[in-house]
């Protein structure tokens, strides 16, 4: 039979080295980054736009986004500042599910948040299952502090490019450098390479 001071001892064991980024440390809290007040927008009033180089432009209510089909995933998120946080659970719809019948045909995506925040992404970079709009964190609807009703959730990069309060995406075929990326911070993001800061 396990003791339980075996599980105890198994339970503290340092995180895997393999899942934490250079220059990161793994926190169990988790921290709110906002670079202004919180947002508070009804479900009855909140929309999400898919505009720009895209065949049908779309405007999803909240209704009509929870009718498309959800995913549960469990992901690592890594924010600049330094904290990566293991095994987060999220619920959302995936980015190809609003892309894919709009037909985006531009290289970049570019968000807007309704806190007037924004940032940028290669179009690549949110397709084939790497990028969600999500509602839902560890099952409970998301809070208002981290961006709920809803927010963008690119895991692969730093967590600054996970727009909160998502409110548009427009496709472009110029890239158009976010809040953070004209403010000093890198215009790509991947923790793995440590692209914090312009020329990392
Ligand atoms: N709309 C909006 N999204 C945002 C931000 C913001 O200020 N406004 N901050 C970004 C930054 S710098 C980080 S690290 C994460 C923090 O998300 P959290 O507060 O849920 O931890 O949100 C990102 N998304
Ligand atoms: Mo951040």
């Amino acid at each position: 039979m396990e003791s339980p001071i075996s599980r105890g001892f198994f339970g503290k064991r340092r995180p895997d080295p393999s899942r934490v980024p250079p220059g990161q440390y793994v926190t169990h809290d988790f921290p709110v980054l906002s670079a202004g007040p919180t947002p508070h927008v009804e479900t009855d009033a909140w929309t999400l736009s898919v505009v720009g180089e895209v065949d049908e432009p779309a405007t999803y209510s909240w209704q009509e986004l929870q009718a498309l089909p959800h995913e549960t995933v469990t992901v690592d998120i890594h924010c600049v500042t330094k904290w990566t946080k293991l095994d987060t659970l999220w619920t959302g719809i995936s980015l190809d599910t609003l892309l894919e019948p709009a037909g985006a045909s531009g290289e970049f995506l570019s968000i807007s948040s309704y806190d007037g925040y924004t940032t940028n992404l290669p179009l690549e970079d949110v397709v084939d299952g790497k990028a969600w709009i999500a509602f839902a964190y560890d099952d409970e609807p998301l809070e208002a502090e981290h961006g709920g009703p809803a927010r963008l959730l690119v895991p692969h990069l730093y967590f600054w490019k996970s727009a909160k309060w998502v409110r548009s995406l427009e496709i472009r075929n110029d890239d158009e450098p976010g809040f953070w990326e004209v403010n000093g911070y890198h215009n790509y993001g991947d923790p793995w390479k440590e692209q914090r800061y312009w020329g990392d």
